[in-house]
Parts: structure tokens; sequence; C-alpha cells
């Protein structure tokens, strides 16, 4: 597989407007998009950082990935997403050299982005995704 940078990190926050006002009034940063993704119960606020981006993360729904990791866990970095150019490539690789997956395919995330996870159980405590437009 060929990681070529980090797409965006994601922070699971409990109140997404709140934490927008954070990254635009303190930090200077200019939230560029606010997407809901059905399939994975969030709605995300987006934020440039040179070539990464900063991917905010609300549950709309407590059963959801975010709204669990919020209750065990607290608000805080959620996981990091590598960026690649061909993700179902990536996440076979990976399977063949023993990860858990979470997505044995790719499925649509956030700005049409074809997105896969790896477990955290098998990545070091790290909730990692690949992404690309493949
Ligand atoms: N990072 C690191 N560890 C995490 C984690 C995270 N984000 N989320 C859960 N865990 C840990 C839990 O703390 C737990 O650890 P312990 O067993 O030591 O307590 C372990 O993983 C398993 O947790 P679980 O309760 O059995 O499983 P969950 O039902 O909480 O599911 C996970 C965990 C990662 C499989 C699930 O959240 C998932 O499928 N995530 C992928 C999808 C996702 O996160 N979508 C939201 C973002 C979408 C987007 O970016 O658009």
């Amino acid at each position: 597989m060929k990681i070529t940078h980090i797409e965006h990190i994601g922070i699971a926050v409990s109140d997404l407007s709140k934490a927008v006002r954070y990254y635009e009034e303190v930090l200077g940063l200019v939230c560029y998009a606010v997407e809901e993704v059905e399939d994975q119960k969030v709605r995300t606020a987006f934020f440039r950082v040179g070539e990464t981006k900063i991917e905010l993360l609300e549950t709309t729904d407590p059963e959801g990935p975010v709204g669990k990791f919020i209750e065990k866990r607290g608000e805080g970095i959620h996981h990091i997403a590598l960026a690649t150019d061909n993700v179902p490539e990536a996440l076979r690789e990976a399977e063949n050299k023993g990860i858990q997956l979470i997505d044995k395919q790719p499925r649509k995330g956030a700005e049409e982005l074809m997105i896969g996870f790896l477990h955290p159980k098998s990545t070091f405590g790290v909730l990692t995704e690949f992404c690309g437009r493949e």
C-alpha cells in the first residue's frame, strides 16, 4: 500500500457548534463544511490545516460509534485517517498482515471519500481509517 499523508484527524466532541467556535475564534481556522454522515451516525465539521484536515465529530445517536466513545472515554482524538490511492487494496493488505479489520469493504464517508477502518485493538490503540477516492 502507499500512504501519502494524514488526510484528517477525527476528534469526538459533545457539542459541535461550541467546538466549531473554539477552532474558529481561538485557533483562527475556517470551518468549510458541515455534513451529516447517516451511515456513521455523526455530524461532522471540517477545517483545513495545510494538507491535513481536522474533522470534528458529534454523534447523532448515543449508540453510534462516537456516542459510545464519548460515553466511555470522553471527548478527544477519536481516529487518524491515512490517505491512500486504493482503499480496498490497503484493507486487503493490512488483513493479510494479520490486522483485524472493522470494514472488509470500503464504504462511503464524508466528502464523498471511500473509507475503511482497522480495529484499534490491532493498531496499538489508535482507531485507523484508510480513505481515498477509490
Ligand atoms: N480509539 C481507540 N480505541 C477505541 C475507540 C477509538 N476510537 N473506540 C473504541 N475503542 C476501544 C474501546 O475503548 C474498547 O476498549 P476496551 O476493550 O479496552 O474497553 C475497545 O475499543 C472495543 O470497544 P467495544 O466497546 O467493544 O466496541 P465498540 O462497540 O465501542 O466499537 C469500534 C469500537 C472501534 C469497533 C467502533 O467504534 C467502530 O466500528 N468504529 C468505526 C466507525 C467509526 O468510528 N465511525 C465514526 C467516524 C466516521 C467518520 O469519520 O466519518
